[in-house]
């Protein structure tokens, strides 16, 4: 079904507070992979705040579908939710980073309750995804898998031979996005390595292939509730993006792929936070 307008209404209250989060502890952290992290927001939150059949206070239920940030550089905006969701206590959030923290600028899945595989080198969540579908499968469960990568990621070589093998294997029990925020590390994913037709790839591989604005929850909604209708091949879907989302002087400009921001900064990452959801909230 899908999402009502009030159910929008709230996922965007609900990114709106993981936003300002993010920025608040990569203040605290001084320093992080900010634009990624804002650029993912919306996706893993509708995941987290409405598909998820999930249970904070049994991290390890078996039964749980799987979430896995391949990109996870992210661990930033994860960790965010995770804490909000209840996981862990959140107040832990303002050590991330630091000596003796649970928490390091990639997640720990032995640390970190709520993290189903730790990444950081590029190009393993995918695989790991396939391992977790397969073996629901093995085990007769339902639980459903998920997986983001980035698209600067989709360079890695093993992020295709894990799209072979899930096609290979007709993994219908998971779903895949790609935070396509058109910039990497160091410049614009077109310059660098050319990727598109991204969604033609993924097609061509095997995949039922959805491309969507990926700040836009009705479309989101759409997409996730289609992939679970999908049988017989995994499902990518490329999510449209902006690095930096939400962050004016951040937008669509690689050079904050990583970065420390001063407490002066904070005040306008907030405010153009504020703005933004003015627009859209009233
Ligand atoms: C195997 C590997 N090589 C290099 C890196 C360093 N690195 C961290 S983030 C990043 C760029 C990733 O770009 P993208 O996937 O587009 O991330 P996003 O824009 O969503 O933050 C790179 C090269 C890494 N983490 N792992």
């Amino acid at each position: 079904m899908p999402l009502t307008q009030d159910e929008i209404k709230e996922l965007h209250k609900k990114s709106r507070e993981i936003r300002k989060q993010i920025v608040e502890i990569t203040y605290s952290a001084g320093g992080g992979h900010i634009g990624g992290s804002l650029s993912q927001t919306d996706v893993l939150v509708a995941l987290y705040y409405k598909y998820l059949n999930i249970d904070p206070s049994r991290a390890h239920w078996e039964d749980r579908d799987r979430m896995i940030l391949s990109k996870g550089h992210g661990g930033i905006g994860w960790a965010a939710i995770l804490g909000d969701k209840g996981y862990f206590d959140k107040t832990l959030l303002k050590d991330f980073n630091k000596t003796g923290s649970p928490f390091g600028m990639h997640l720990d899945s032995l640390k970190v309750p709520g993290c189903d595989a730790s990444t950081g080198s590029l190009g393993h969540g995918l695989a790991i995804a396939i391992g977790l579908a397969l073996g629901a499968r093995l085990k007769g469960k339902n639980w459903h898998t998920y997986v983001m990568l980035g698209d600067g990621e989709c360079c890695e070589g093993s992020v295709w031979e894990a799209a072979t093998i899930g096609a290979h294997h007709k993994l219908d029990n998971l779903t895949g996005f790609v935070d396509r925020n058109k910039l990497m590390i160091d410049g614009p994913t077109e310059e660098i390595t050319t990727l598109e037709p991204l969604e033609e790839k993924f097609r061509i591989f095997g995949w039922e292939s959805l491309r969507i604005d990926g700040h836009d929850f009705a479309q989101i909604g759409d997409a996730i509730e289609k992939a679970q209708t999908i049988k017989g091949k995994p499902t990518m879907i490329i999510c449209d993006t902006i690095k930096g989302k939400c962050v004016d002087f951040m937008e669509n400009d690689y050079k904050w792929h990583y970065g420390g921001i001063n407490s002066d900064m904070v005040d306008t990452a907030m405010k153009s936070i504020d703005s933004y959801y003015q627009n859209i909230l009233g």
